[in-house]
């Protein structure tokens, strides 16, 4: 299997929480590697940009409310076949039915603050990554 990256953030839920460390550790363990890590307080141009595939979606505008509560962390991770292996250890969108031992199970709030986002395929994270990093901003 390749060695790939991905796109997290730790969202406003978590952070306010003081789950930074609690959140990085469970994608650790699951073989991912921080190479890039930076906690800022979105703007609400930024947000709404990012979820601009969302923009029809009734949960819109909360969704883009949540996301800038708060600070948020975003990550570059990598890893052997990142985006599926960080999809896996986030867990479902709702904690409720997310598996025993993920992300979202232990620390989701709801399915709105459910703690995390990762890219959901290899040409999304390479997107969302330039969204907020400069390559030199990365270091593997
Ligand atoms: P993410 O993009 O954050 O990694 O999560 P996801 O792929 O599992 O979920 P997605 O369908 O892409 O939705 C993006 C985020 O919108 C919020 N959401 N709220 N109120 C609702 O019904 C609802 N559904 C989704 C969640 O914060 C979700 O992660
Ligand atoms: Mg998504």
């Amino acid at each position: 299997m390749a060695v790939t990256r991905t796109f997290s953030i730790i969202k406003p839920d978590a952070t306010r929480r003081n789950l930074t460390g609690a959140v990085t550790a469970k994608l650790e363990e699951a073989g991912l590697r921080v190479v890039a890590s930076k906690r800022i307080q979105m703007t609400r141009d930024q947000a709404e940009g990012f979820y601009a595939v969302h923009k029809e979606r009734p949960f819109f505008g909360e969704l883009v409310d949540f996301m800038i509560s708060g600070p948020v962390v975003v990550q570059v991770l990598e890893g052997e076949n990142a985006m599926q292996a960080n999809r896996d250890i986030m867990g479902a969108t709702n904690p409720a039915d997310a598996a025993p031992g993920t992300i979202r199970a232990e620390f989701a709030e709801s399915i709105e603050a459910n703690s995390v986002h990762g890219s959901d395929s290899d040409e999304n994270a390479a997107i969302e990554i330039a969204y907020f990093f400069k390559p030199e901003e990365i270091v593997g």
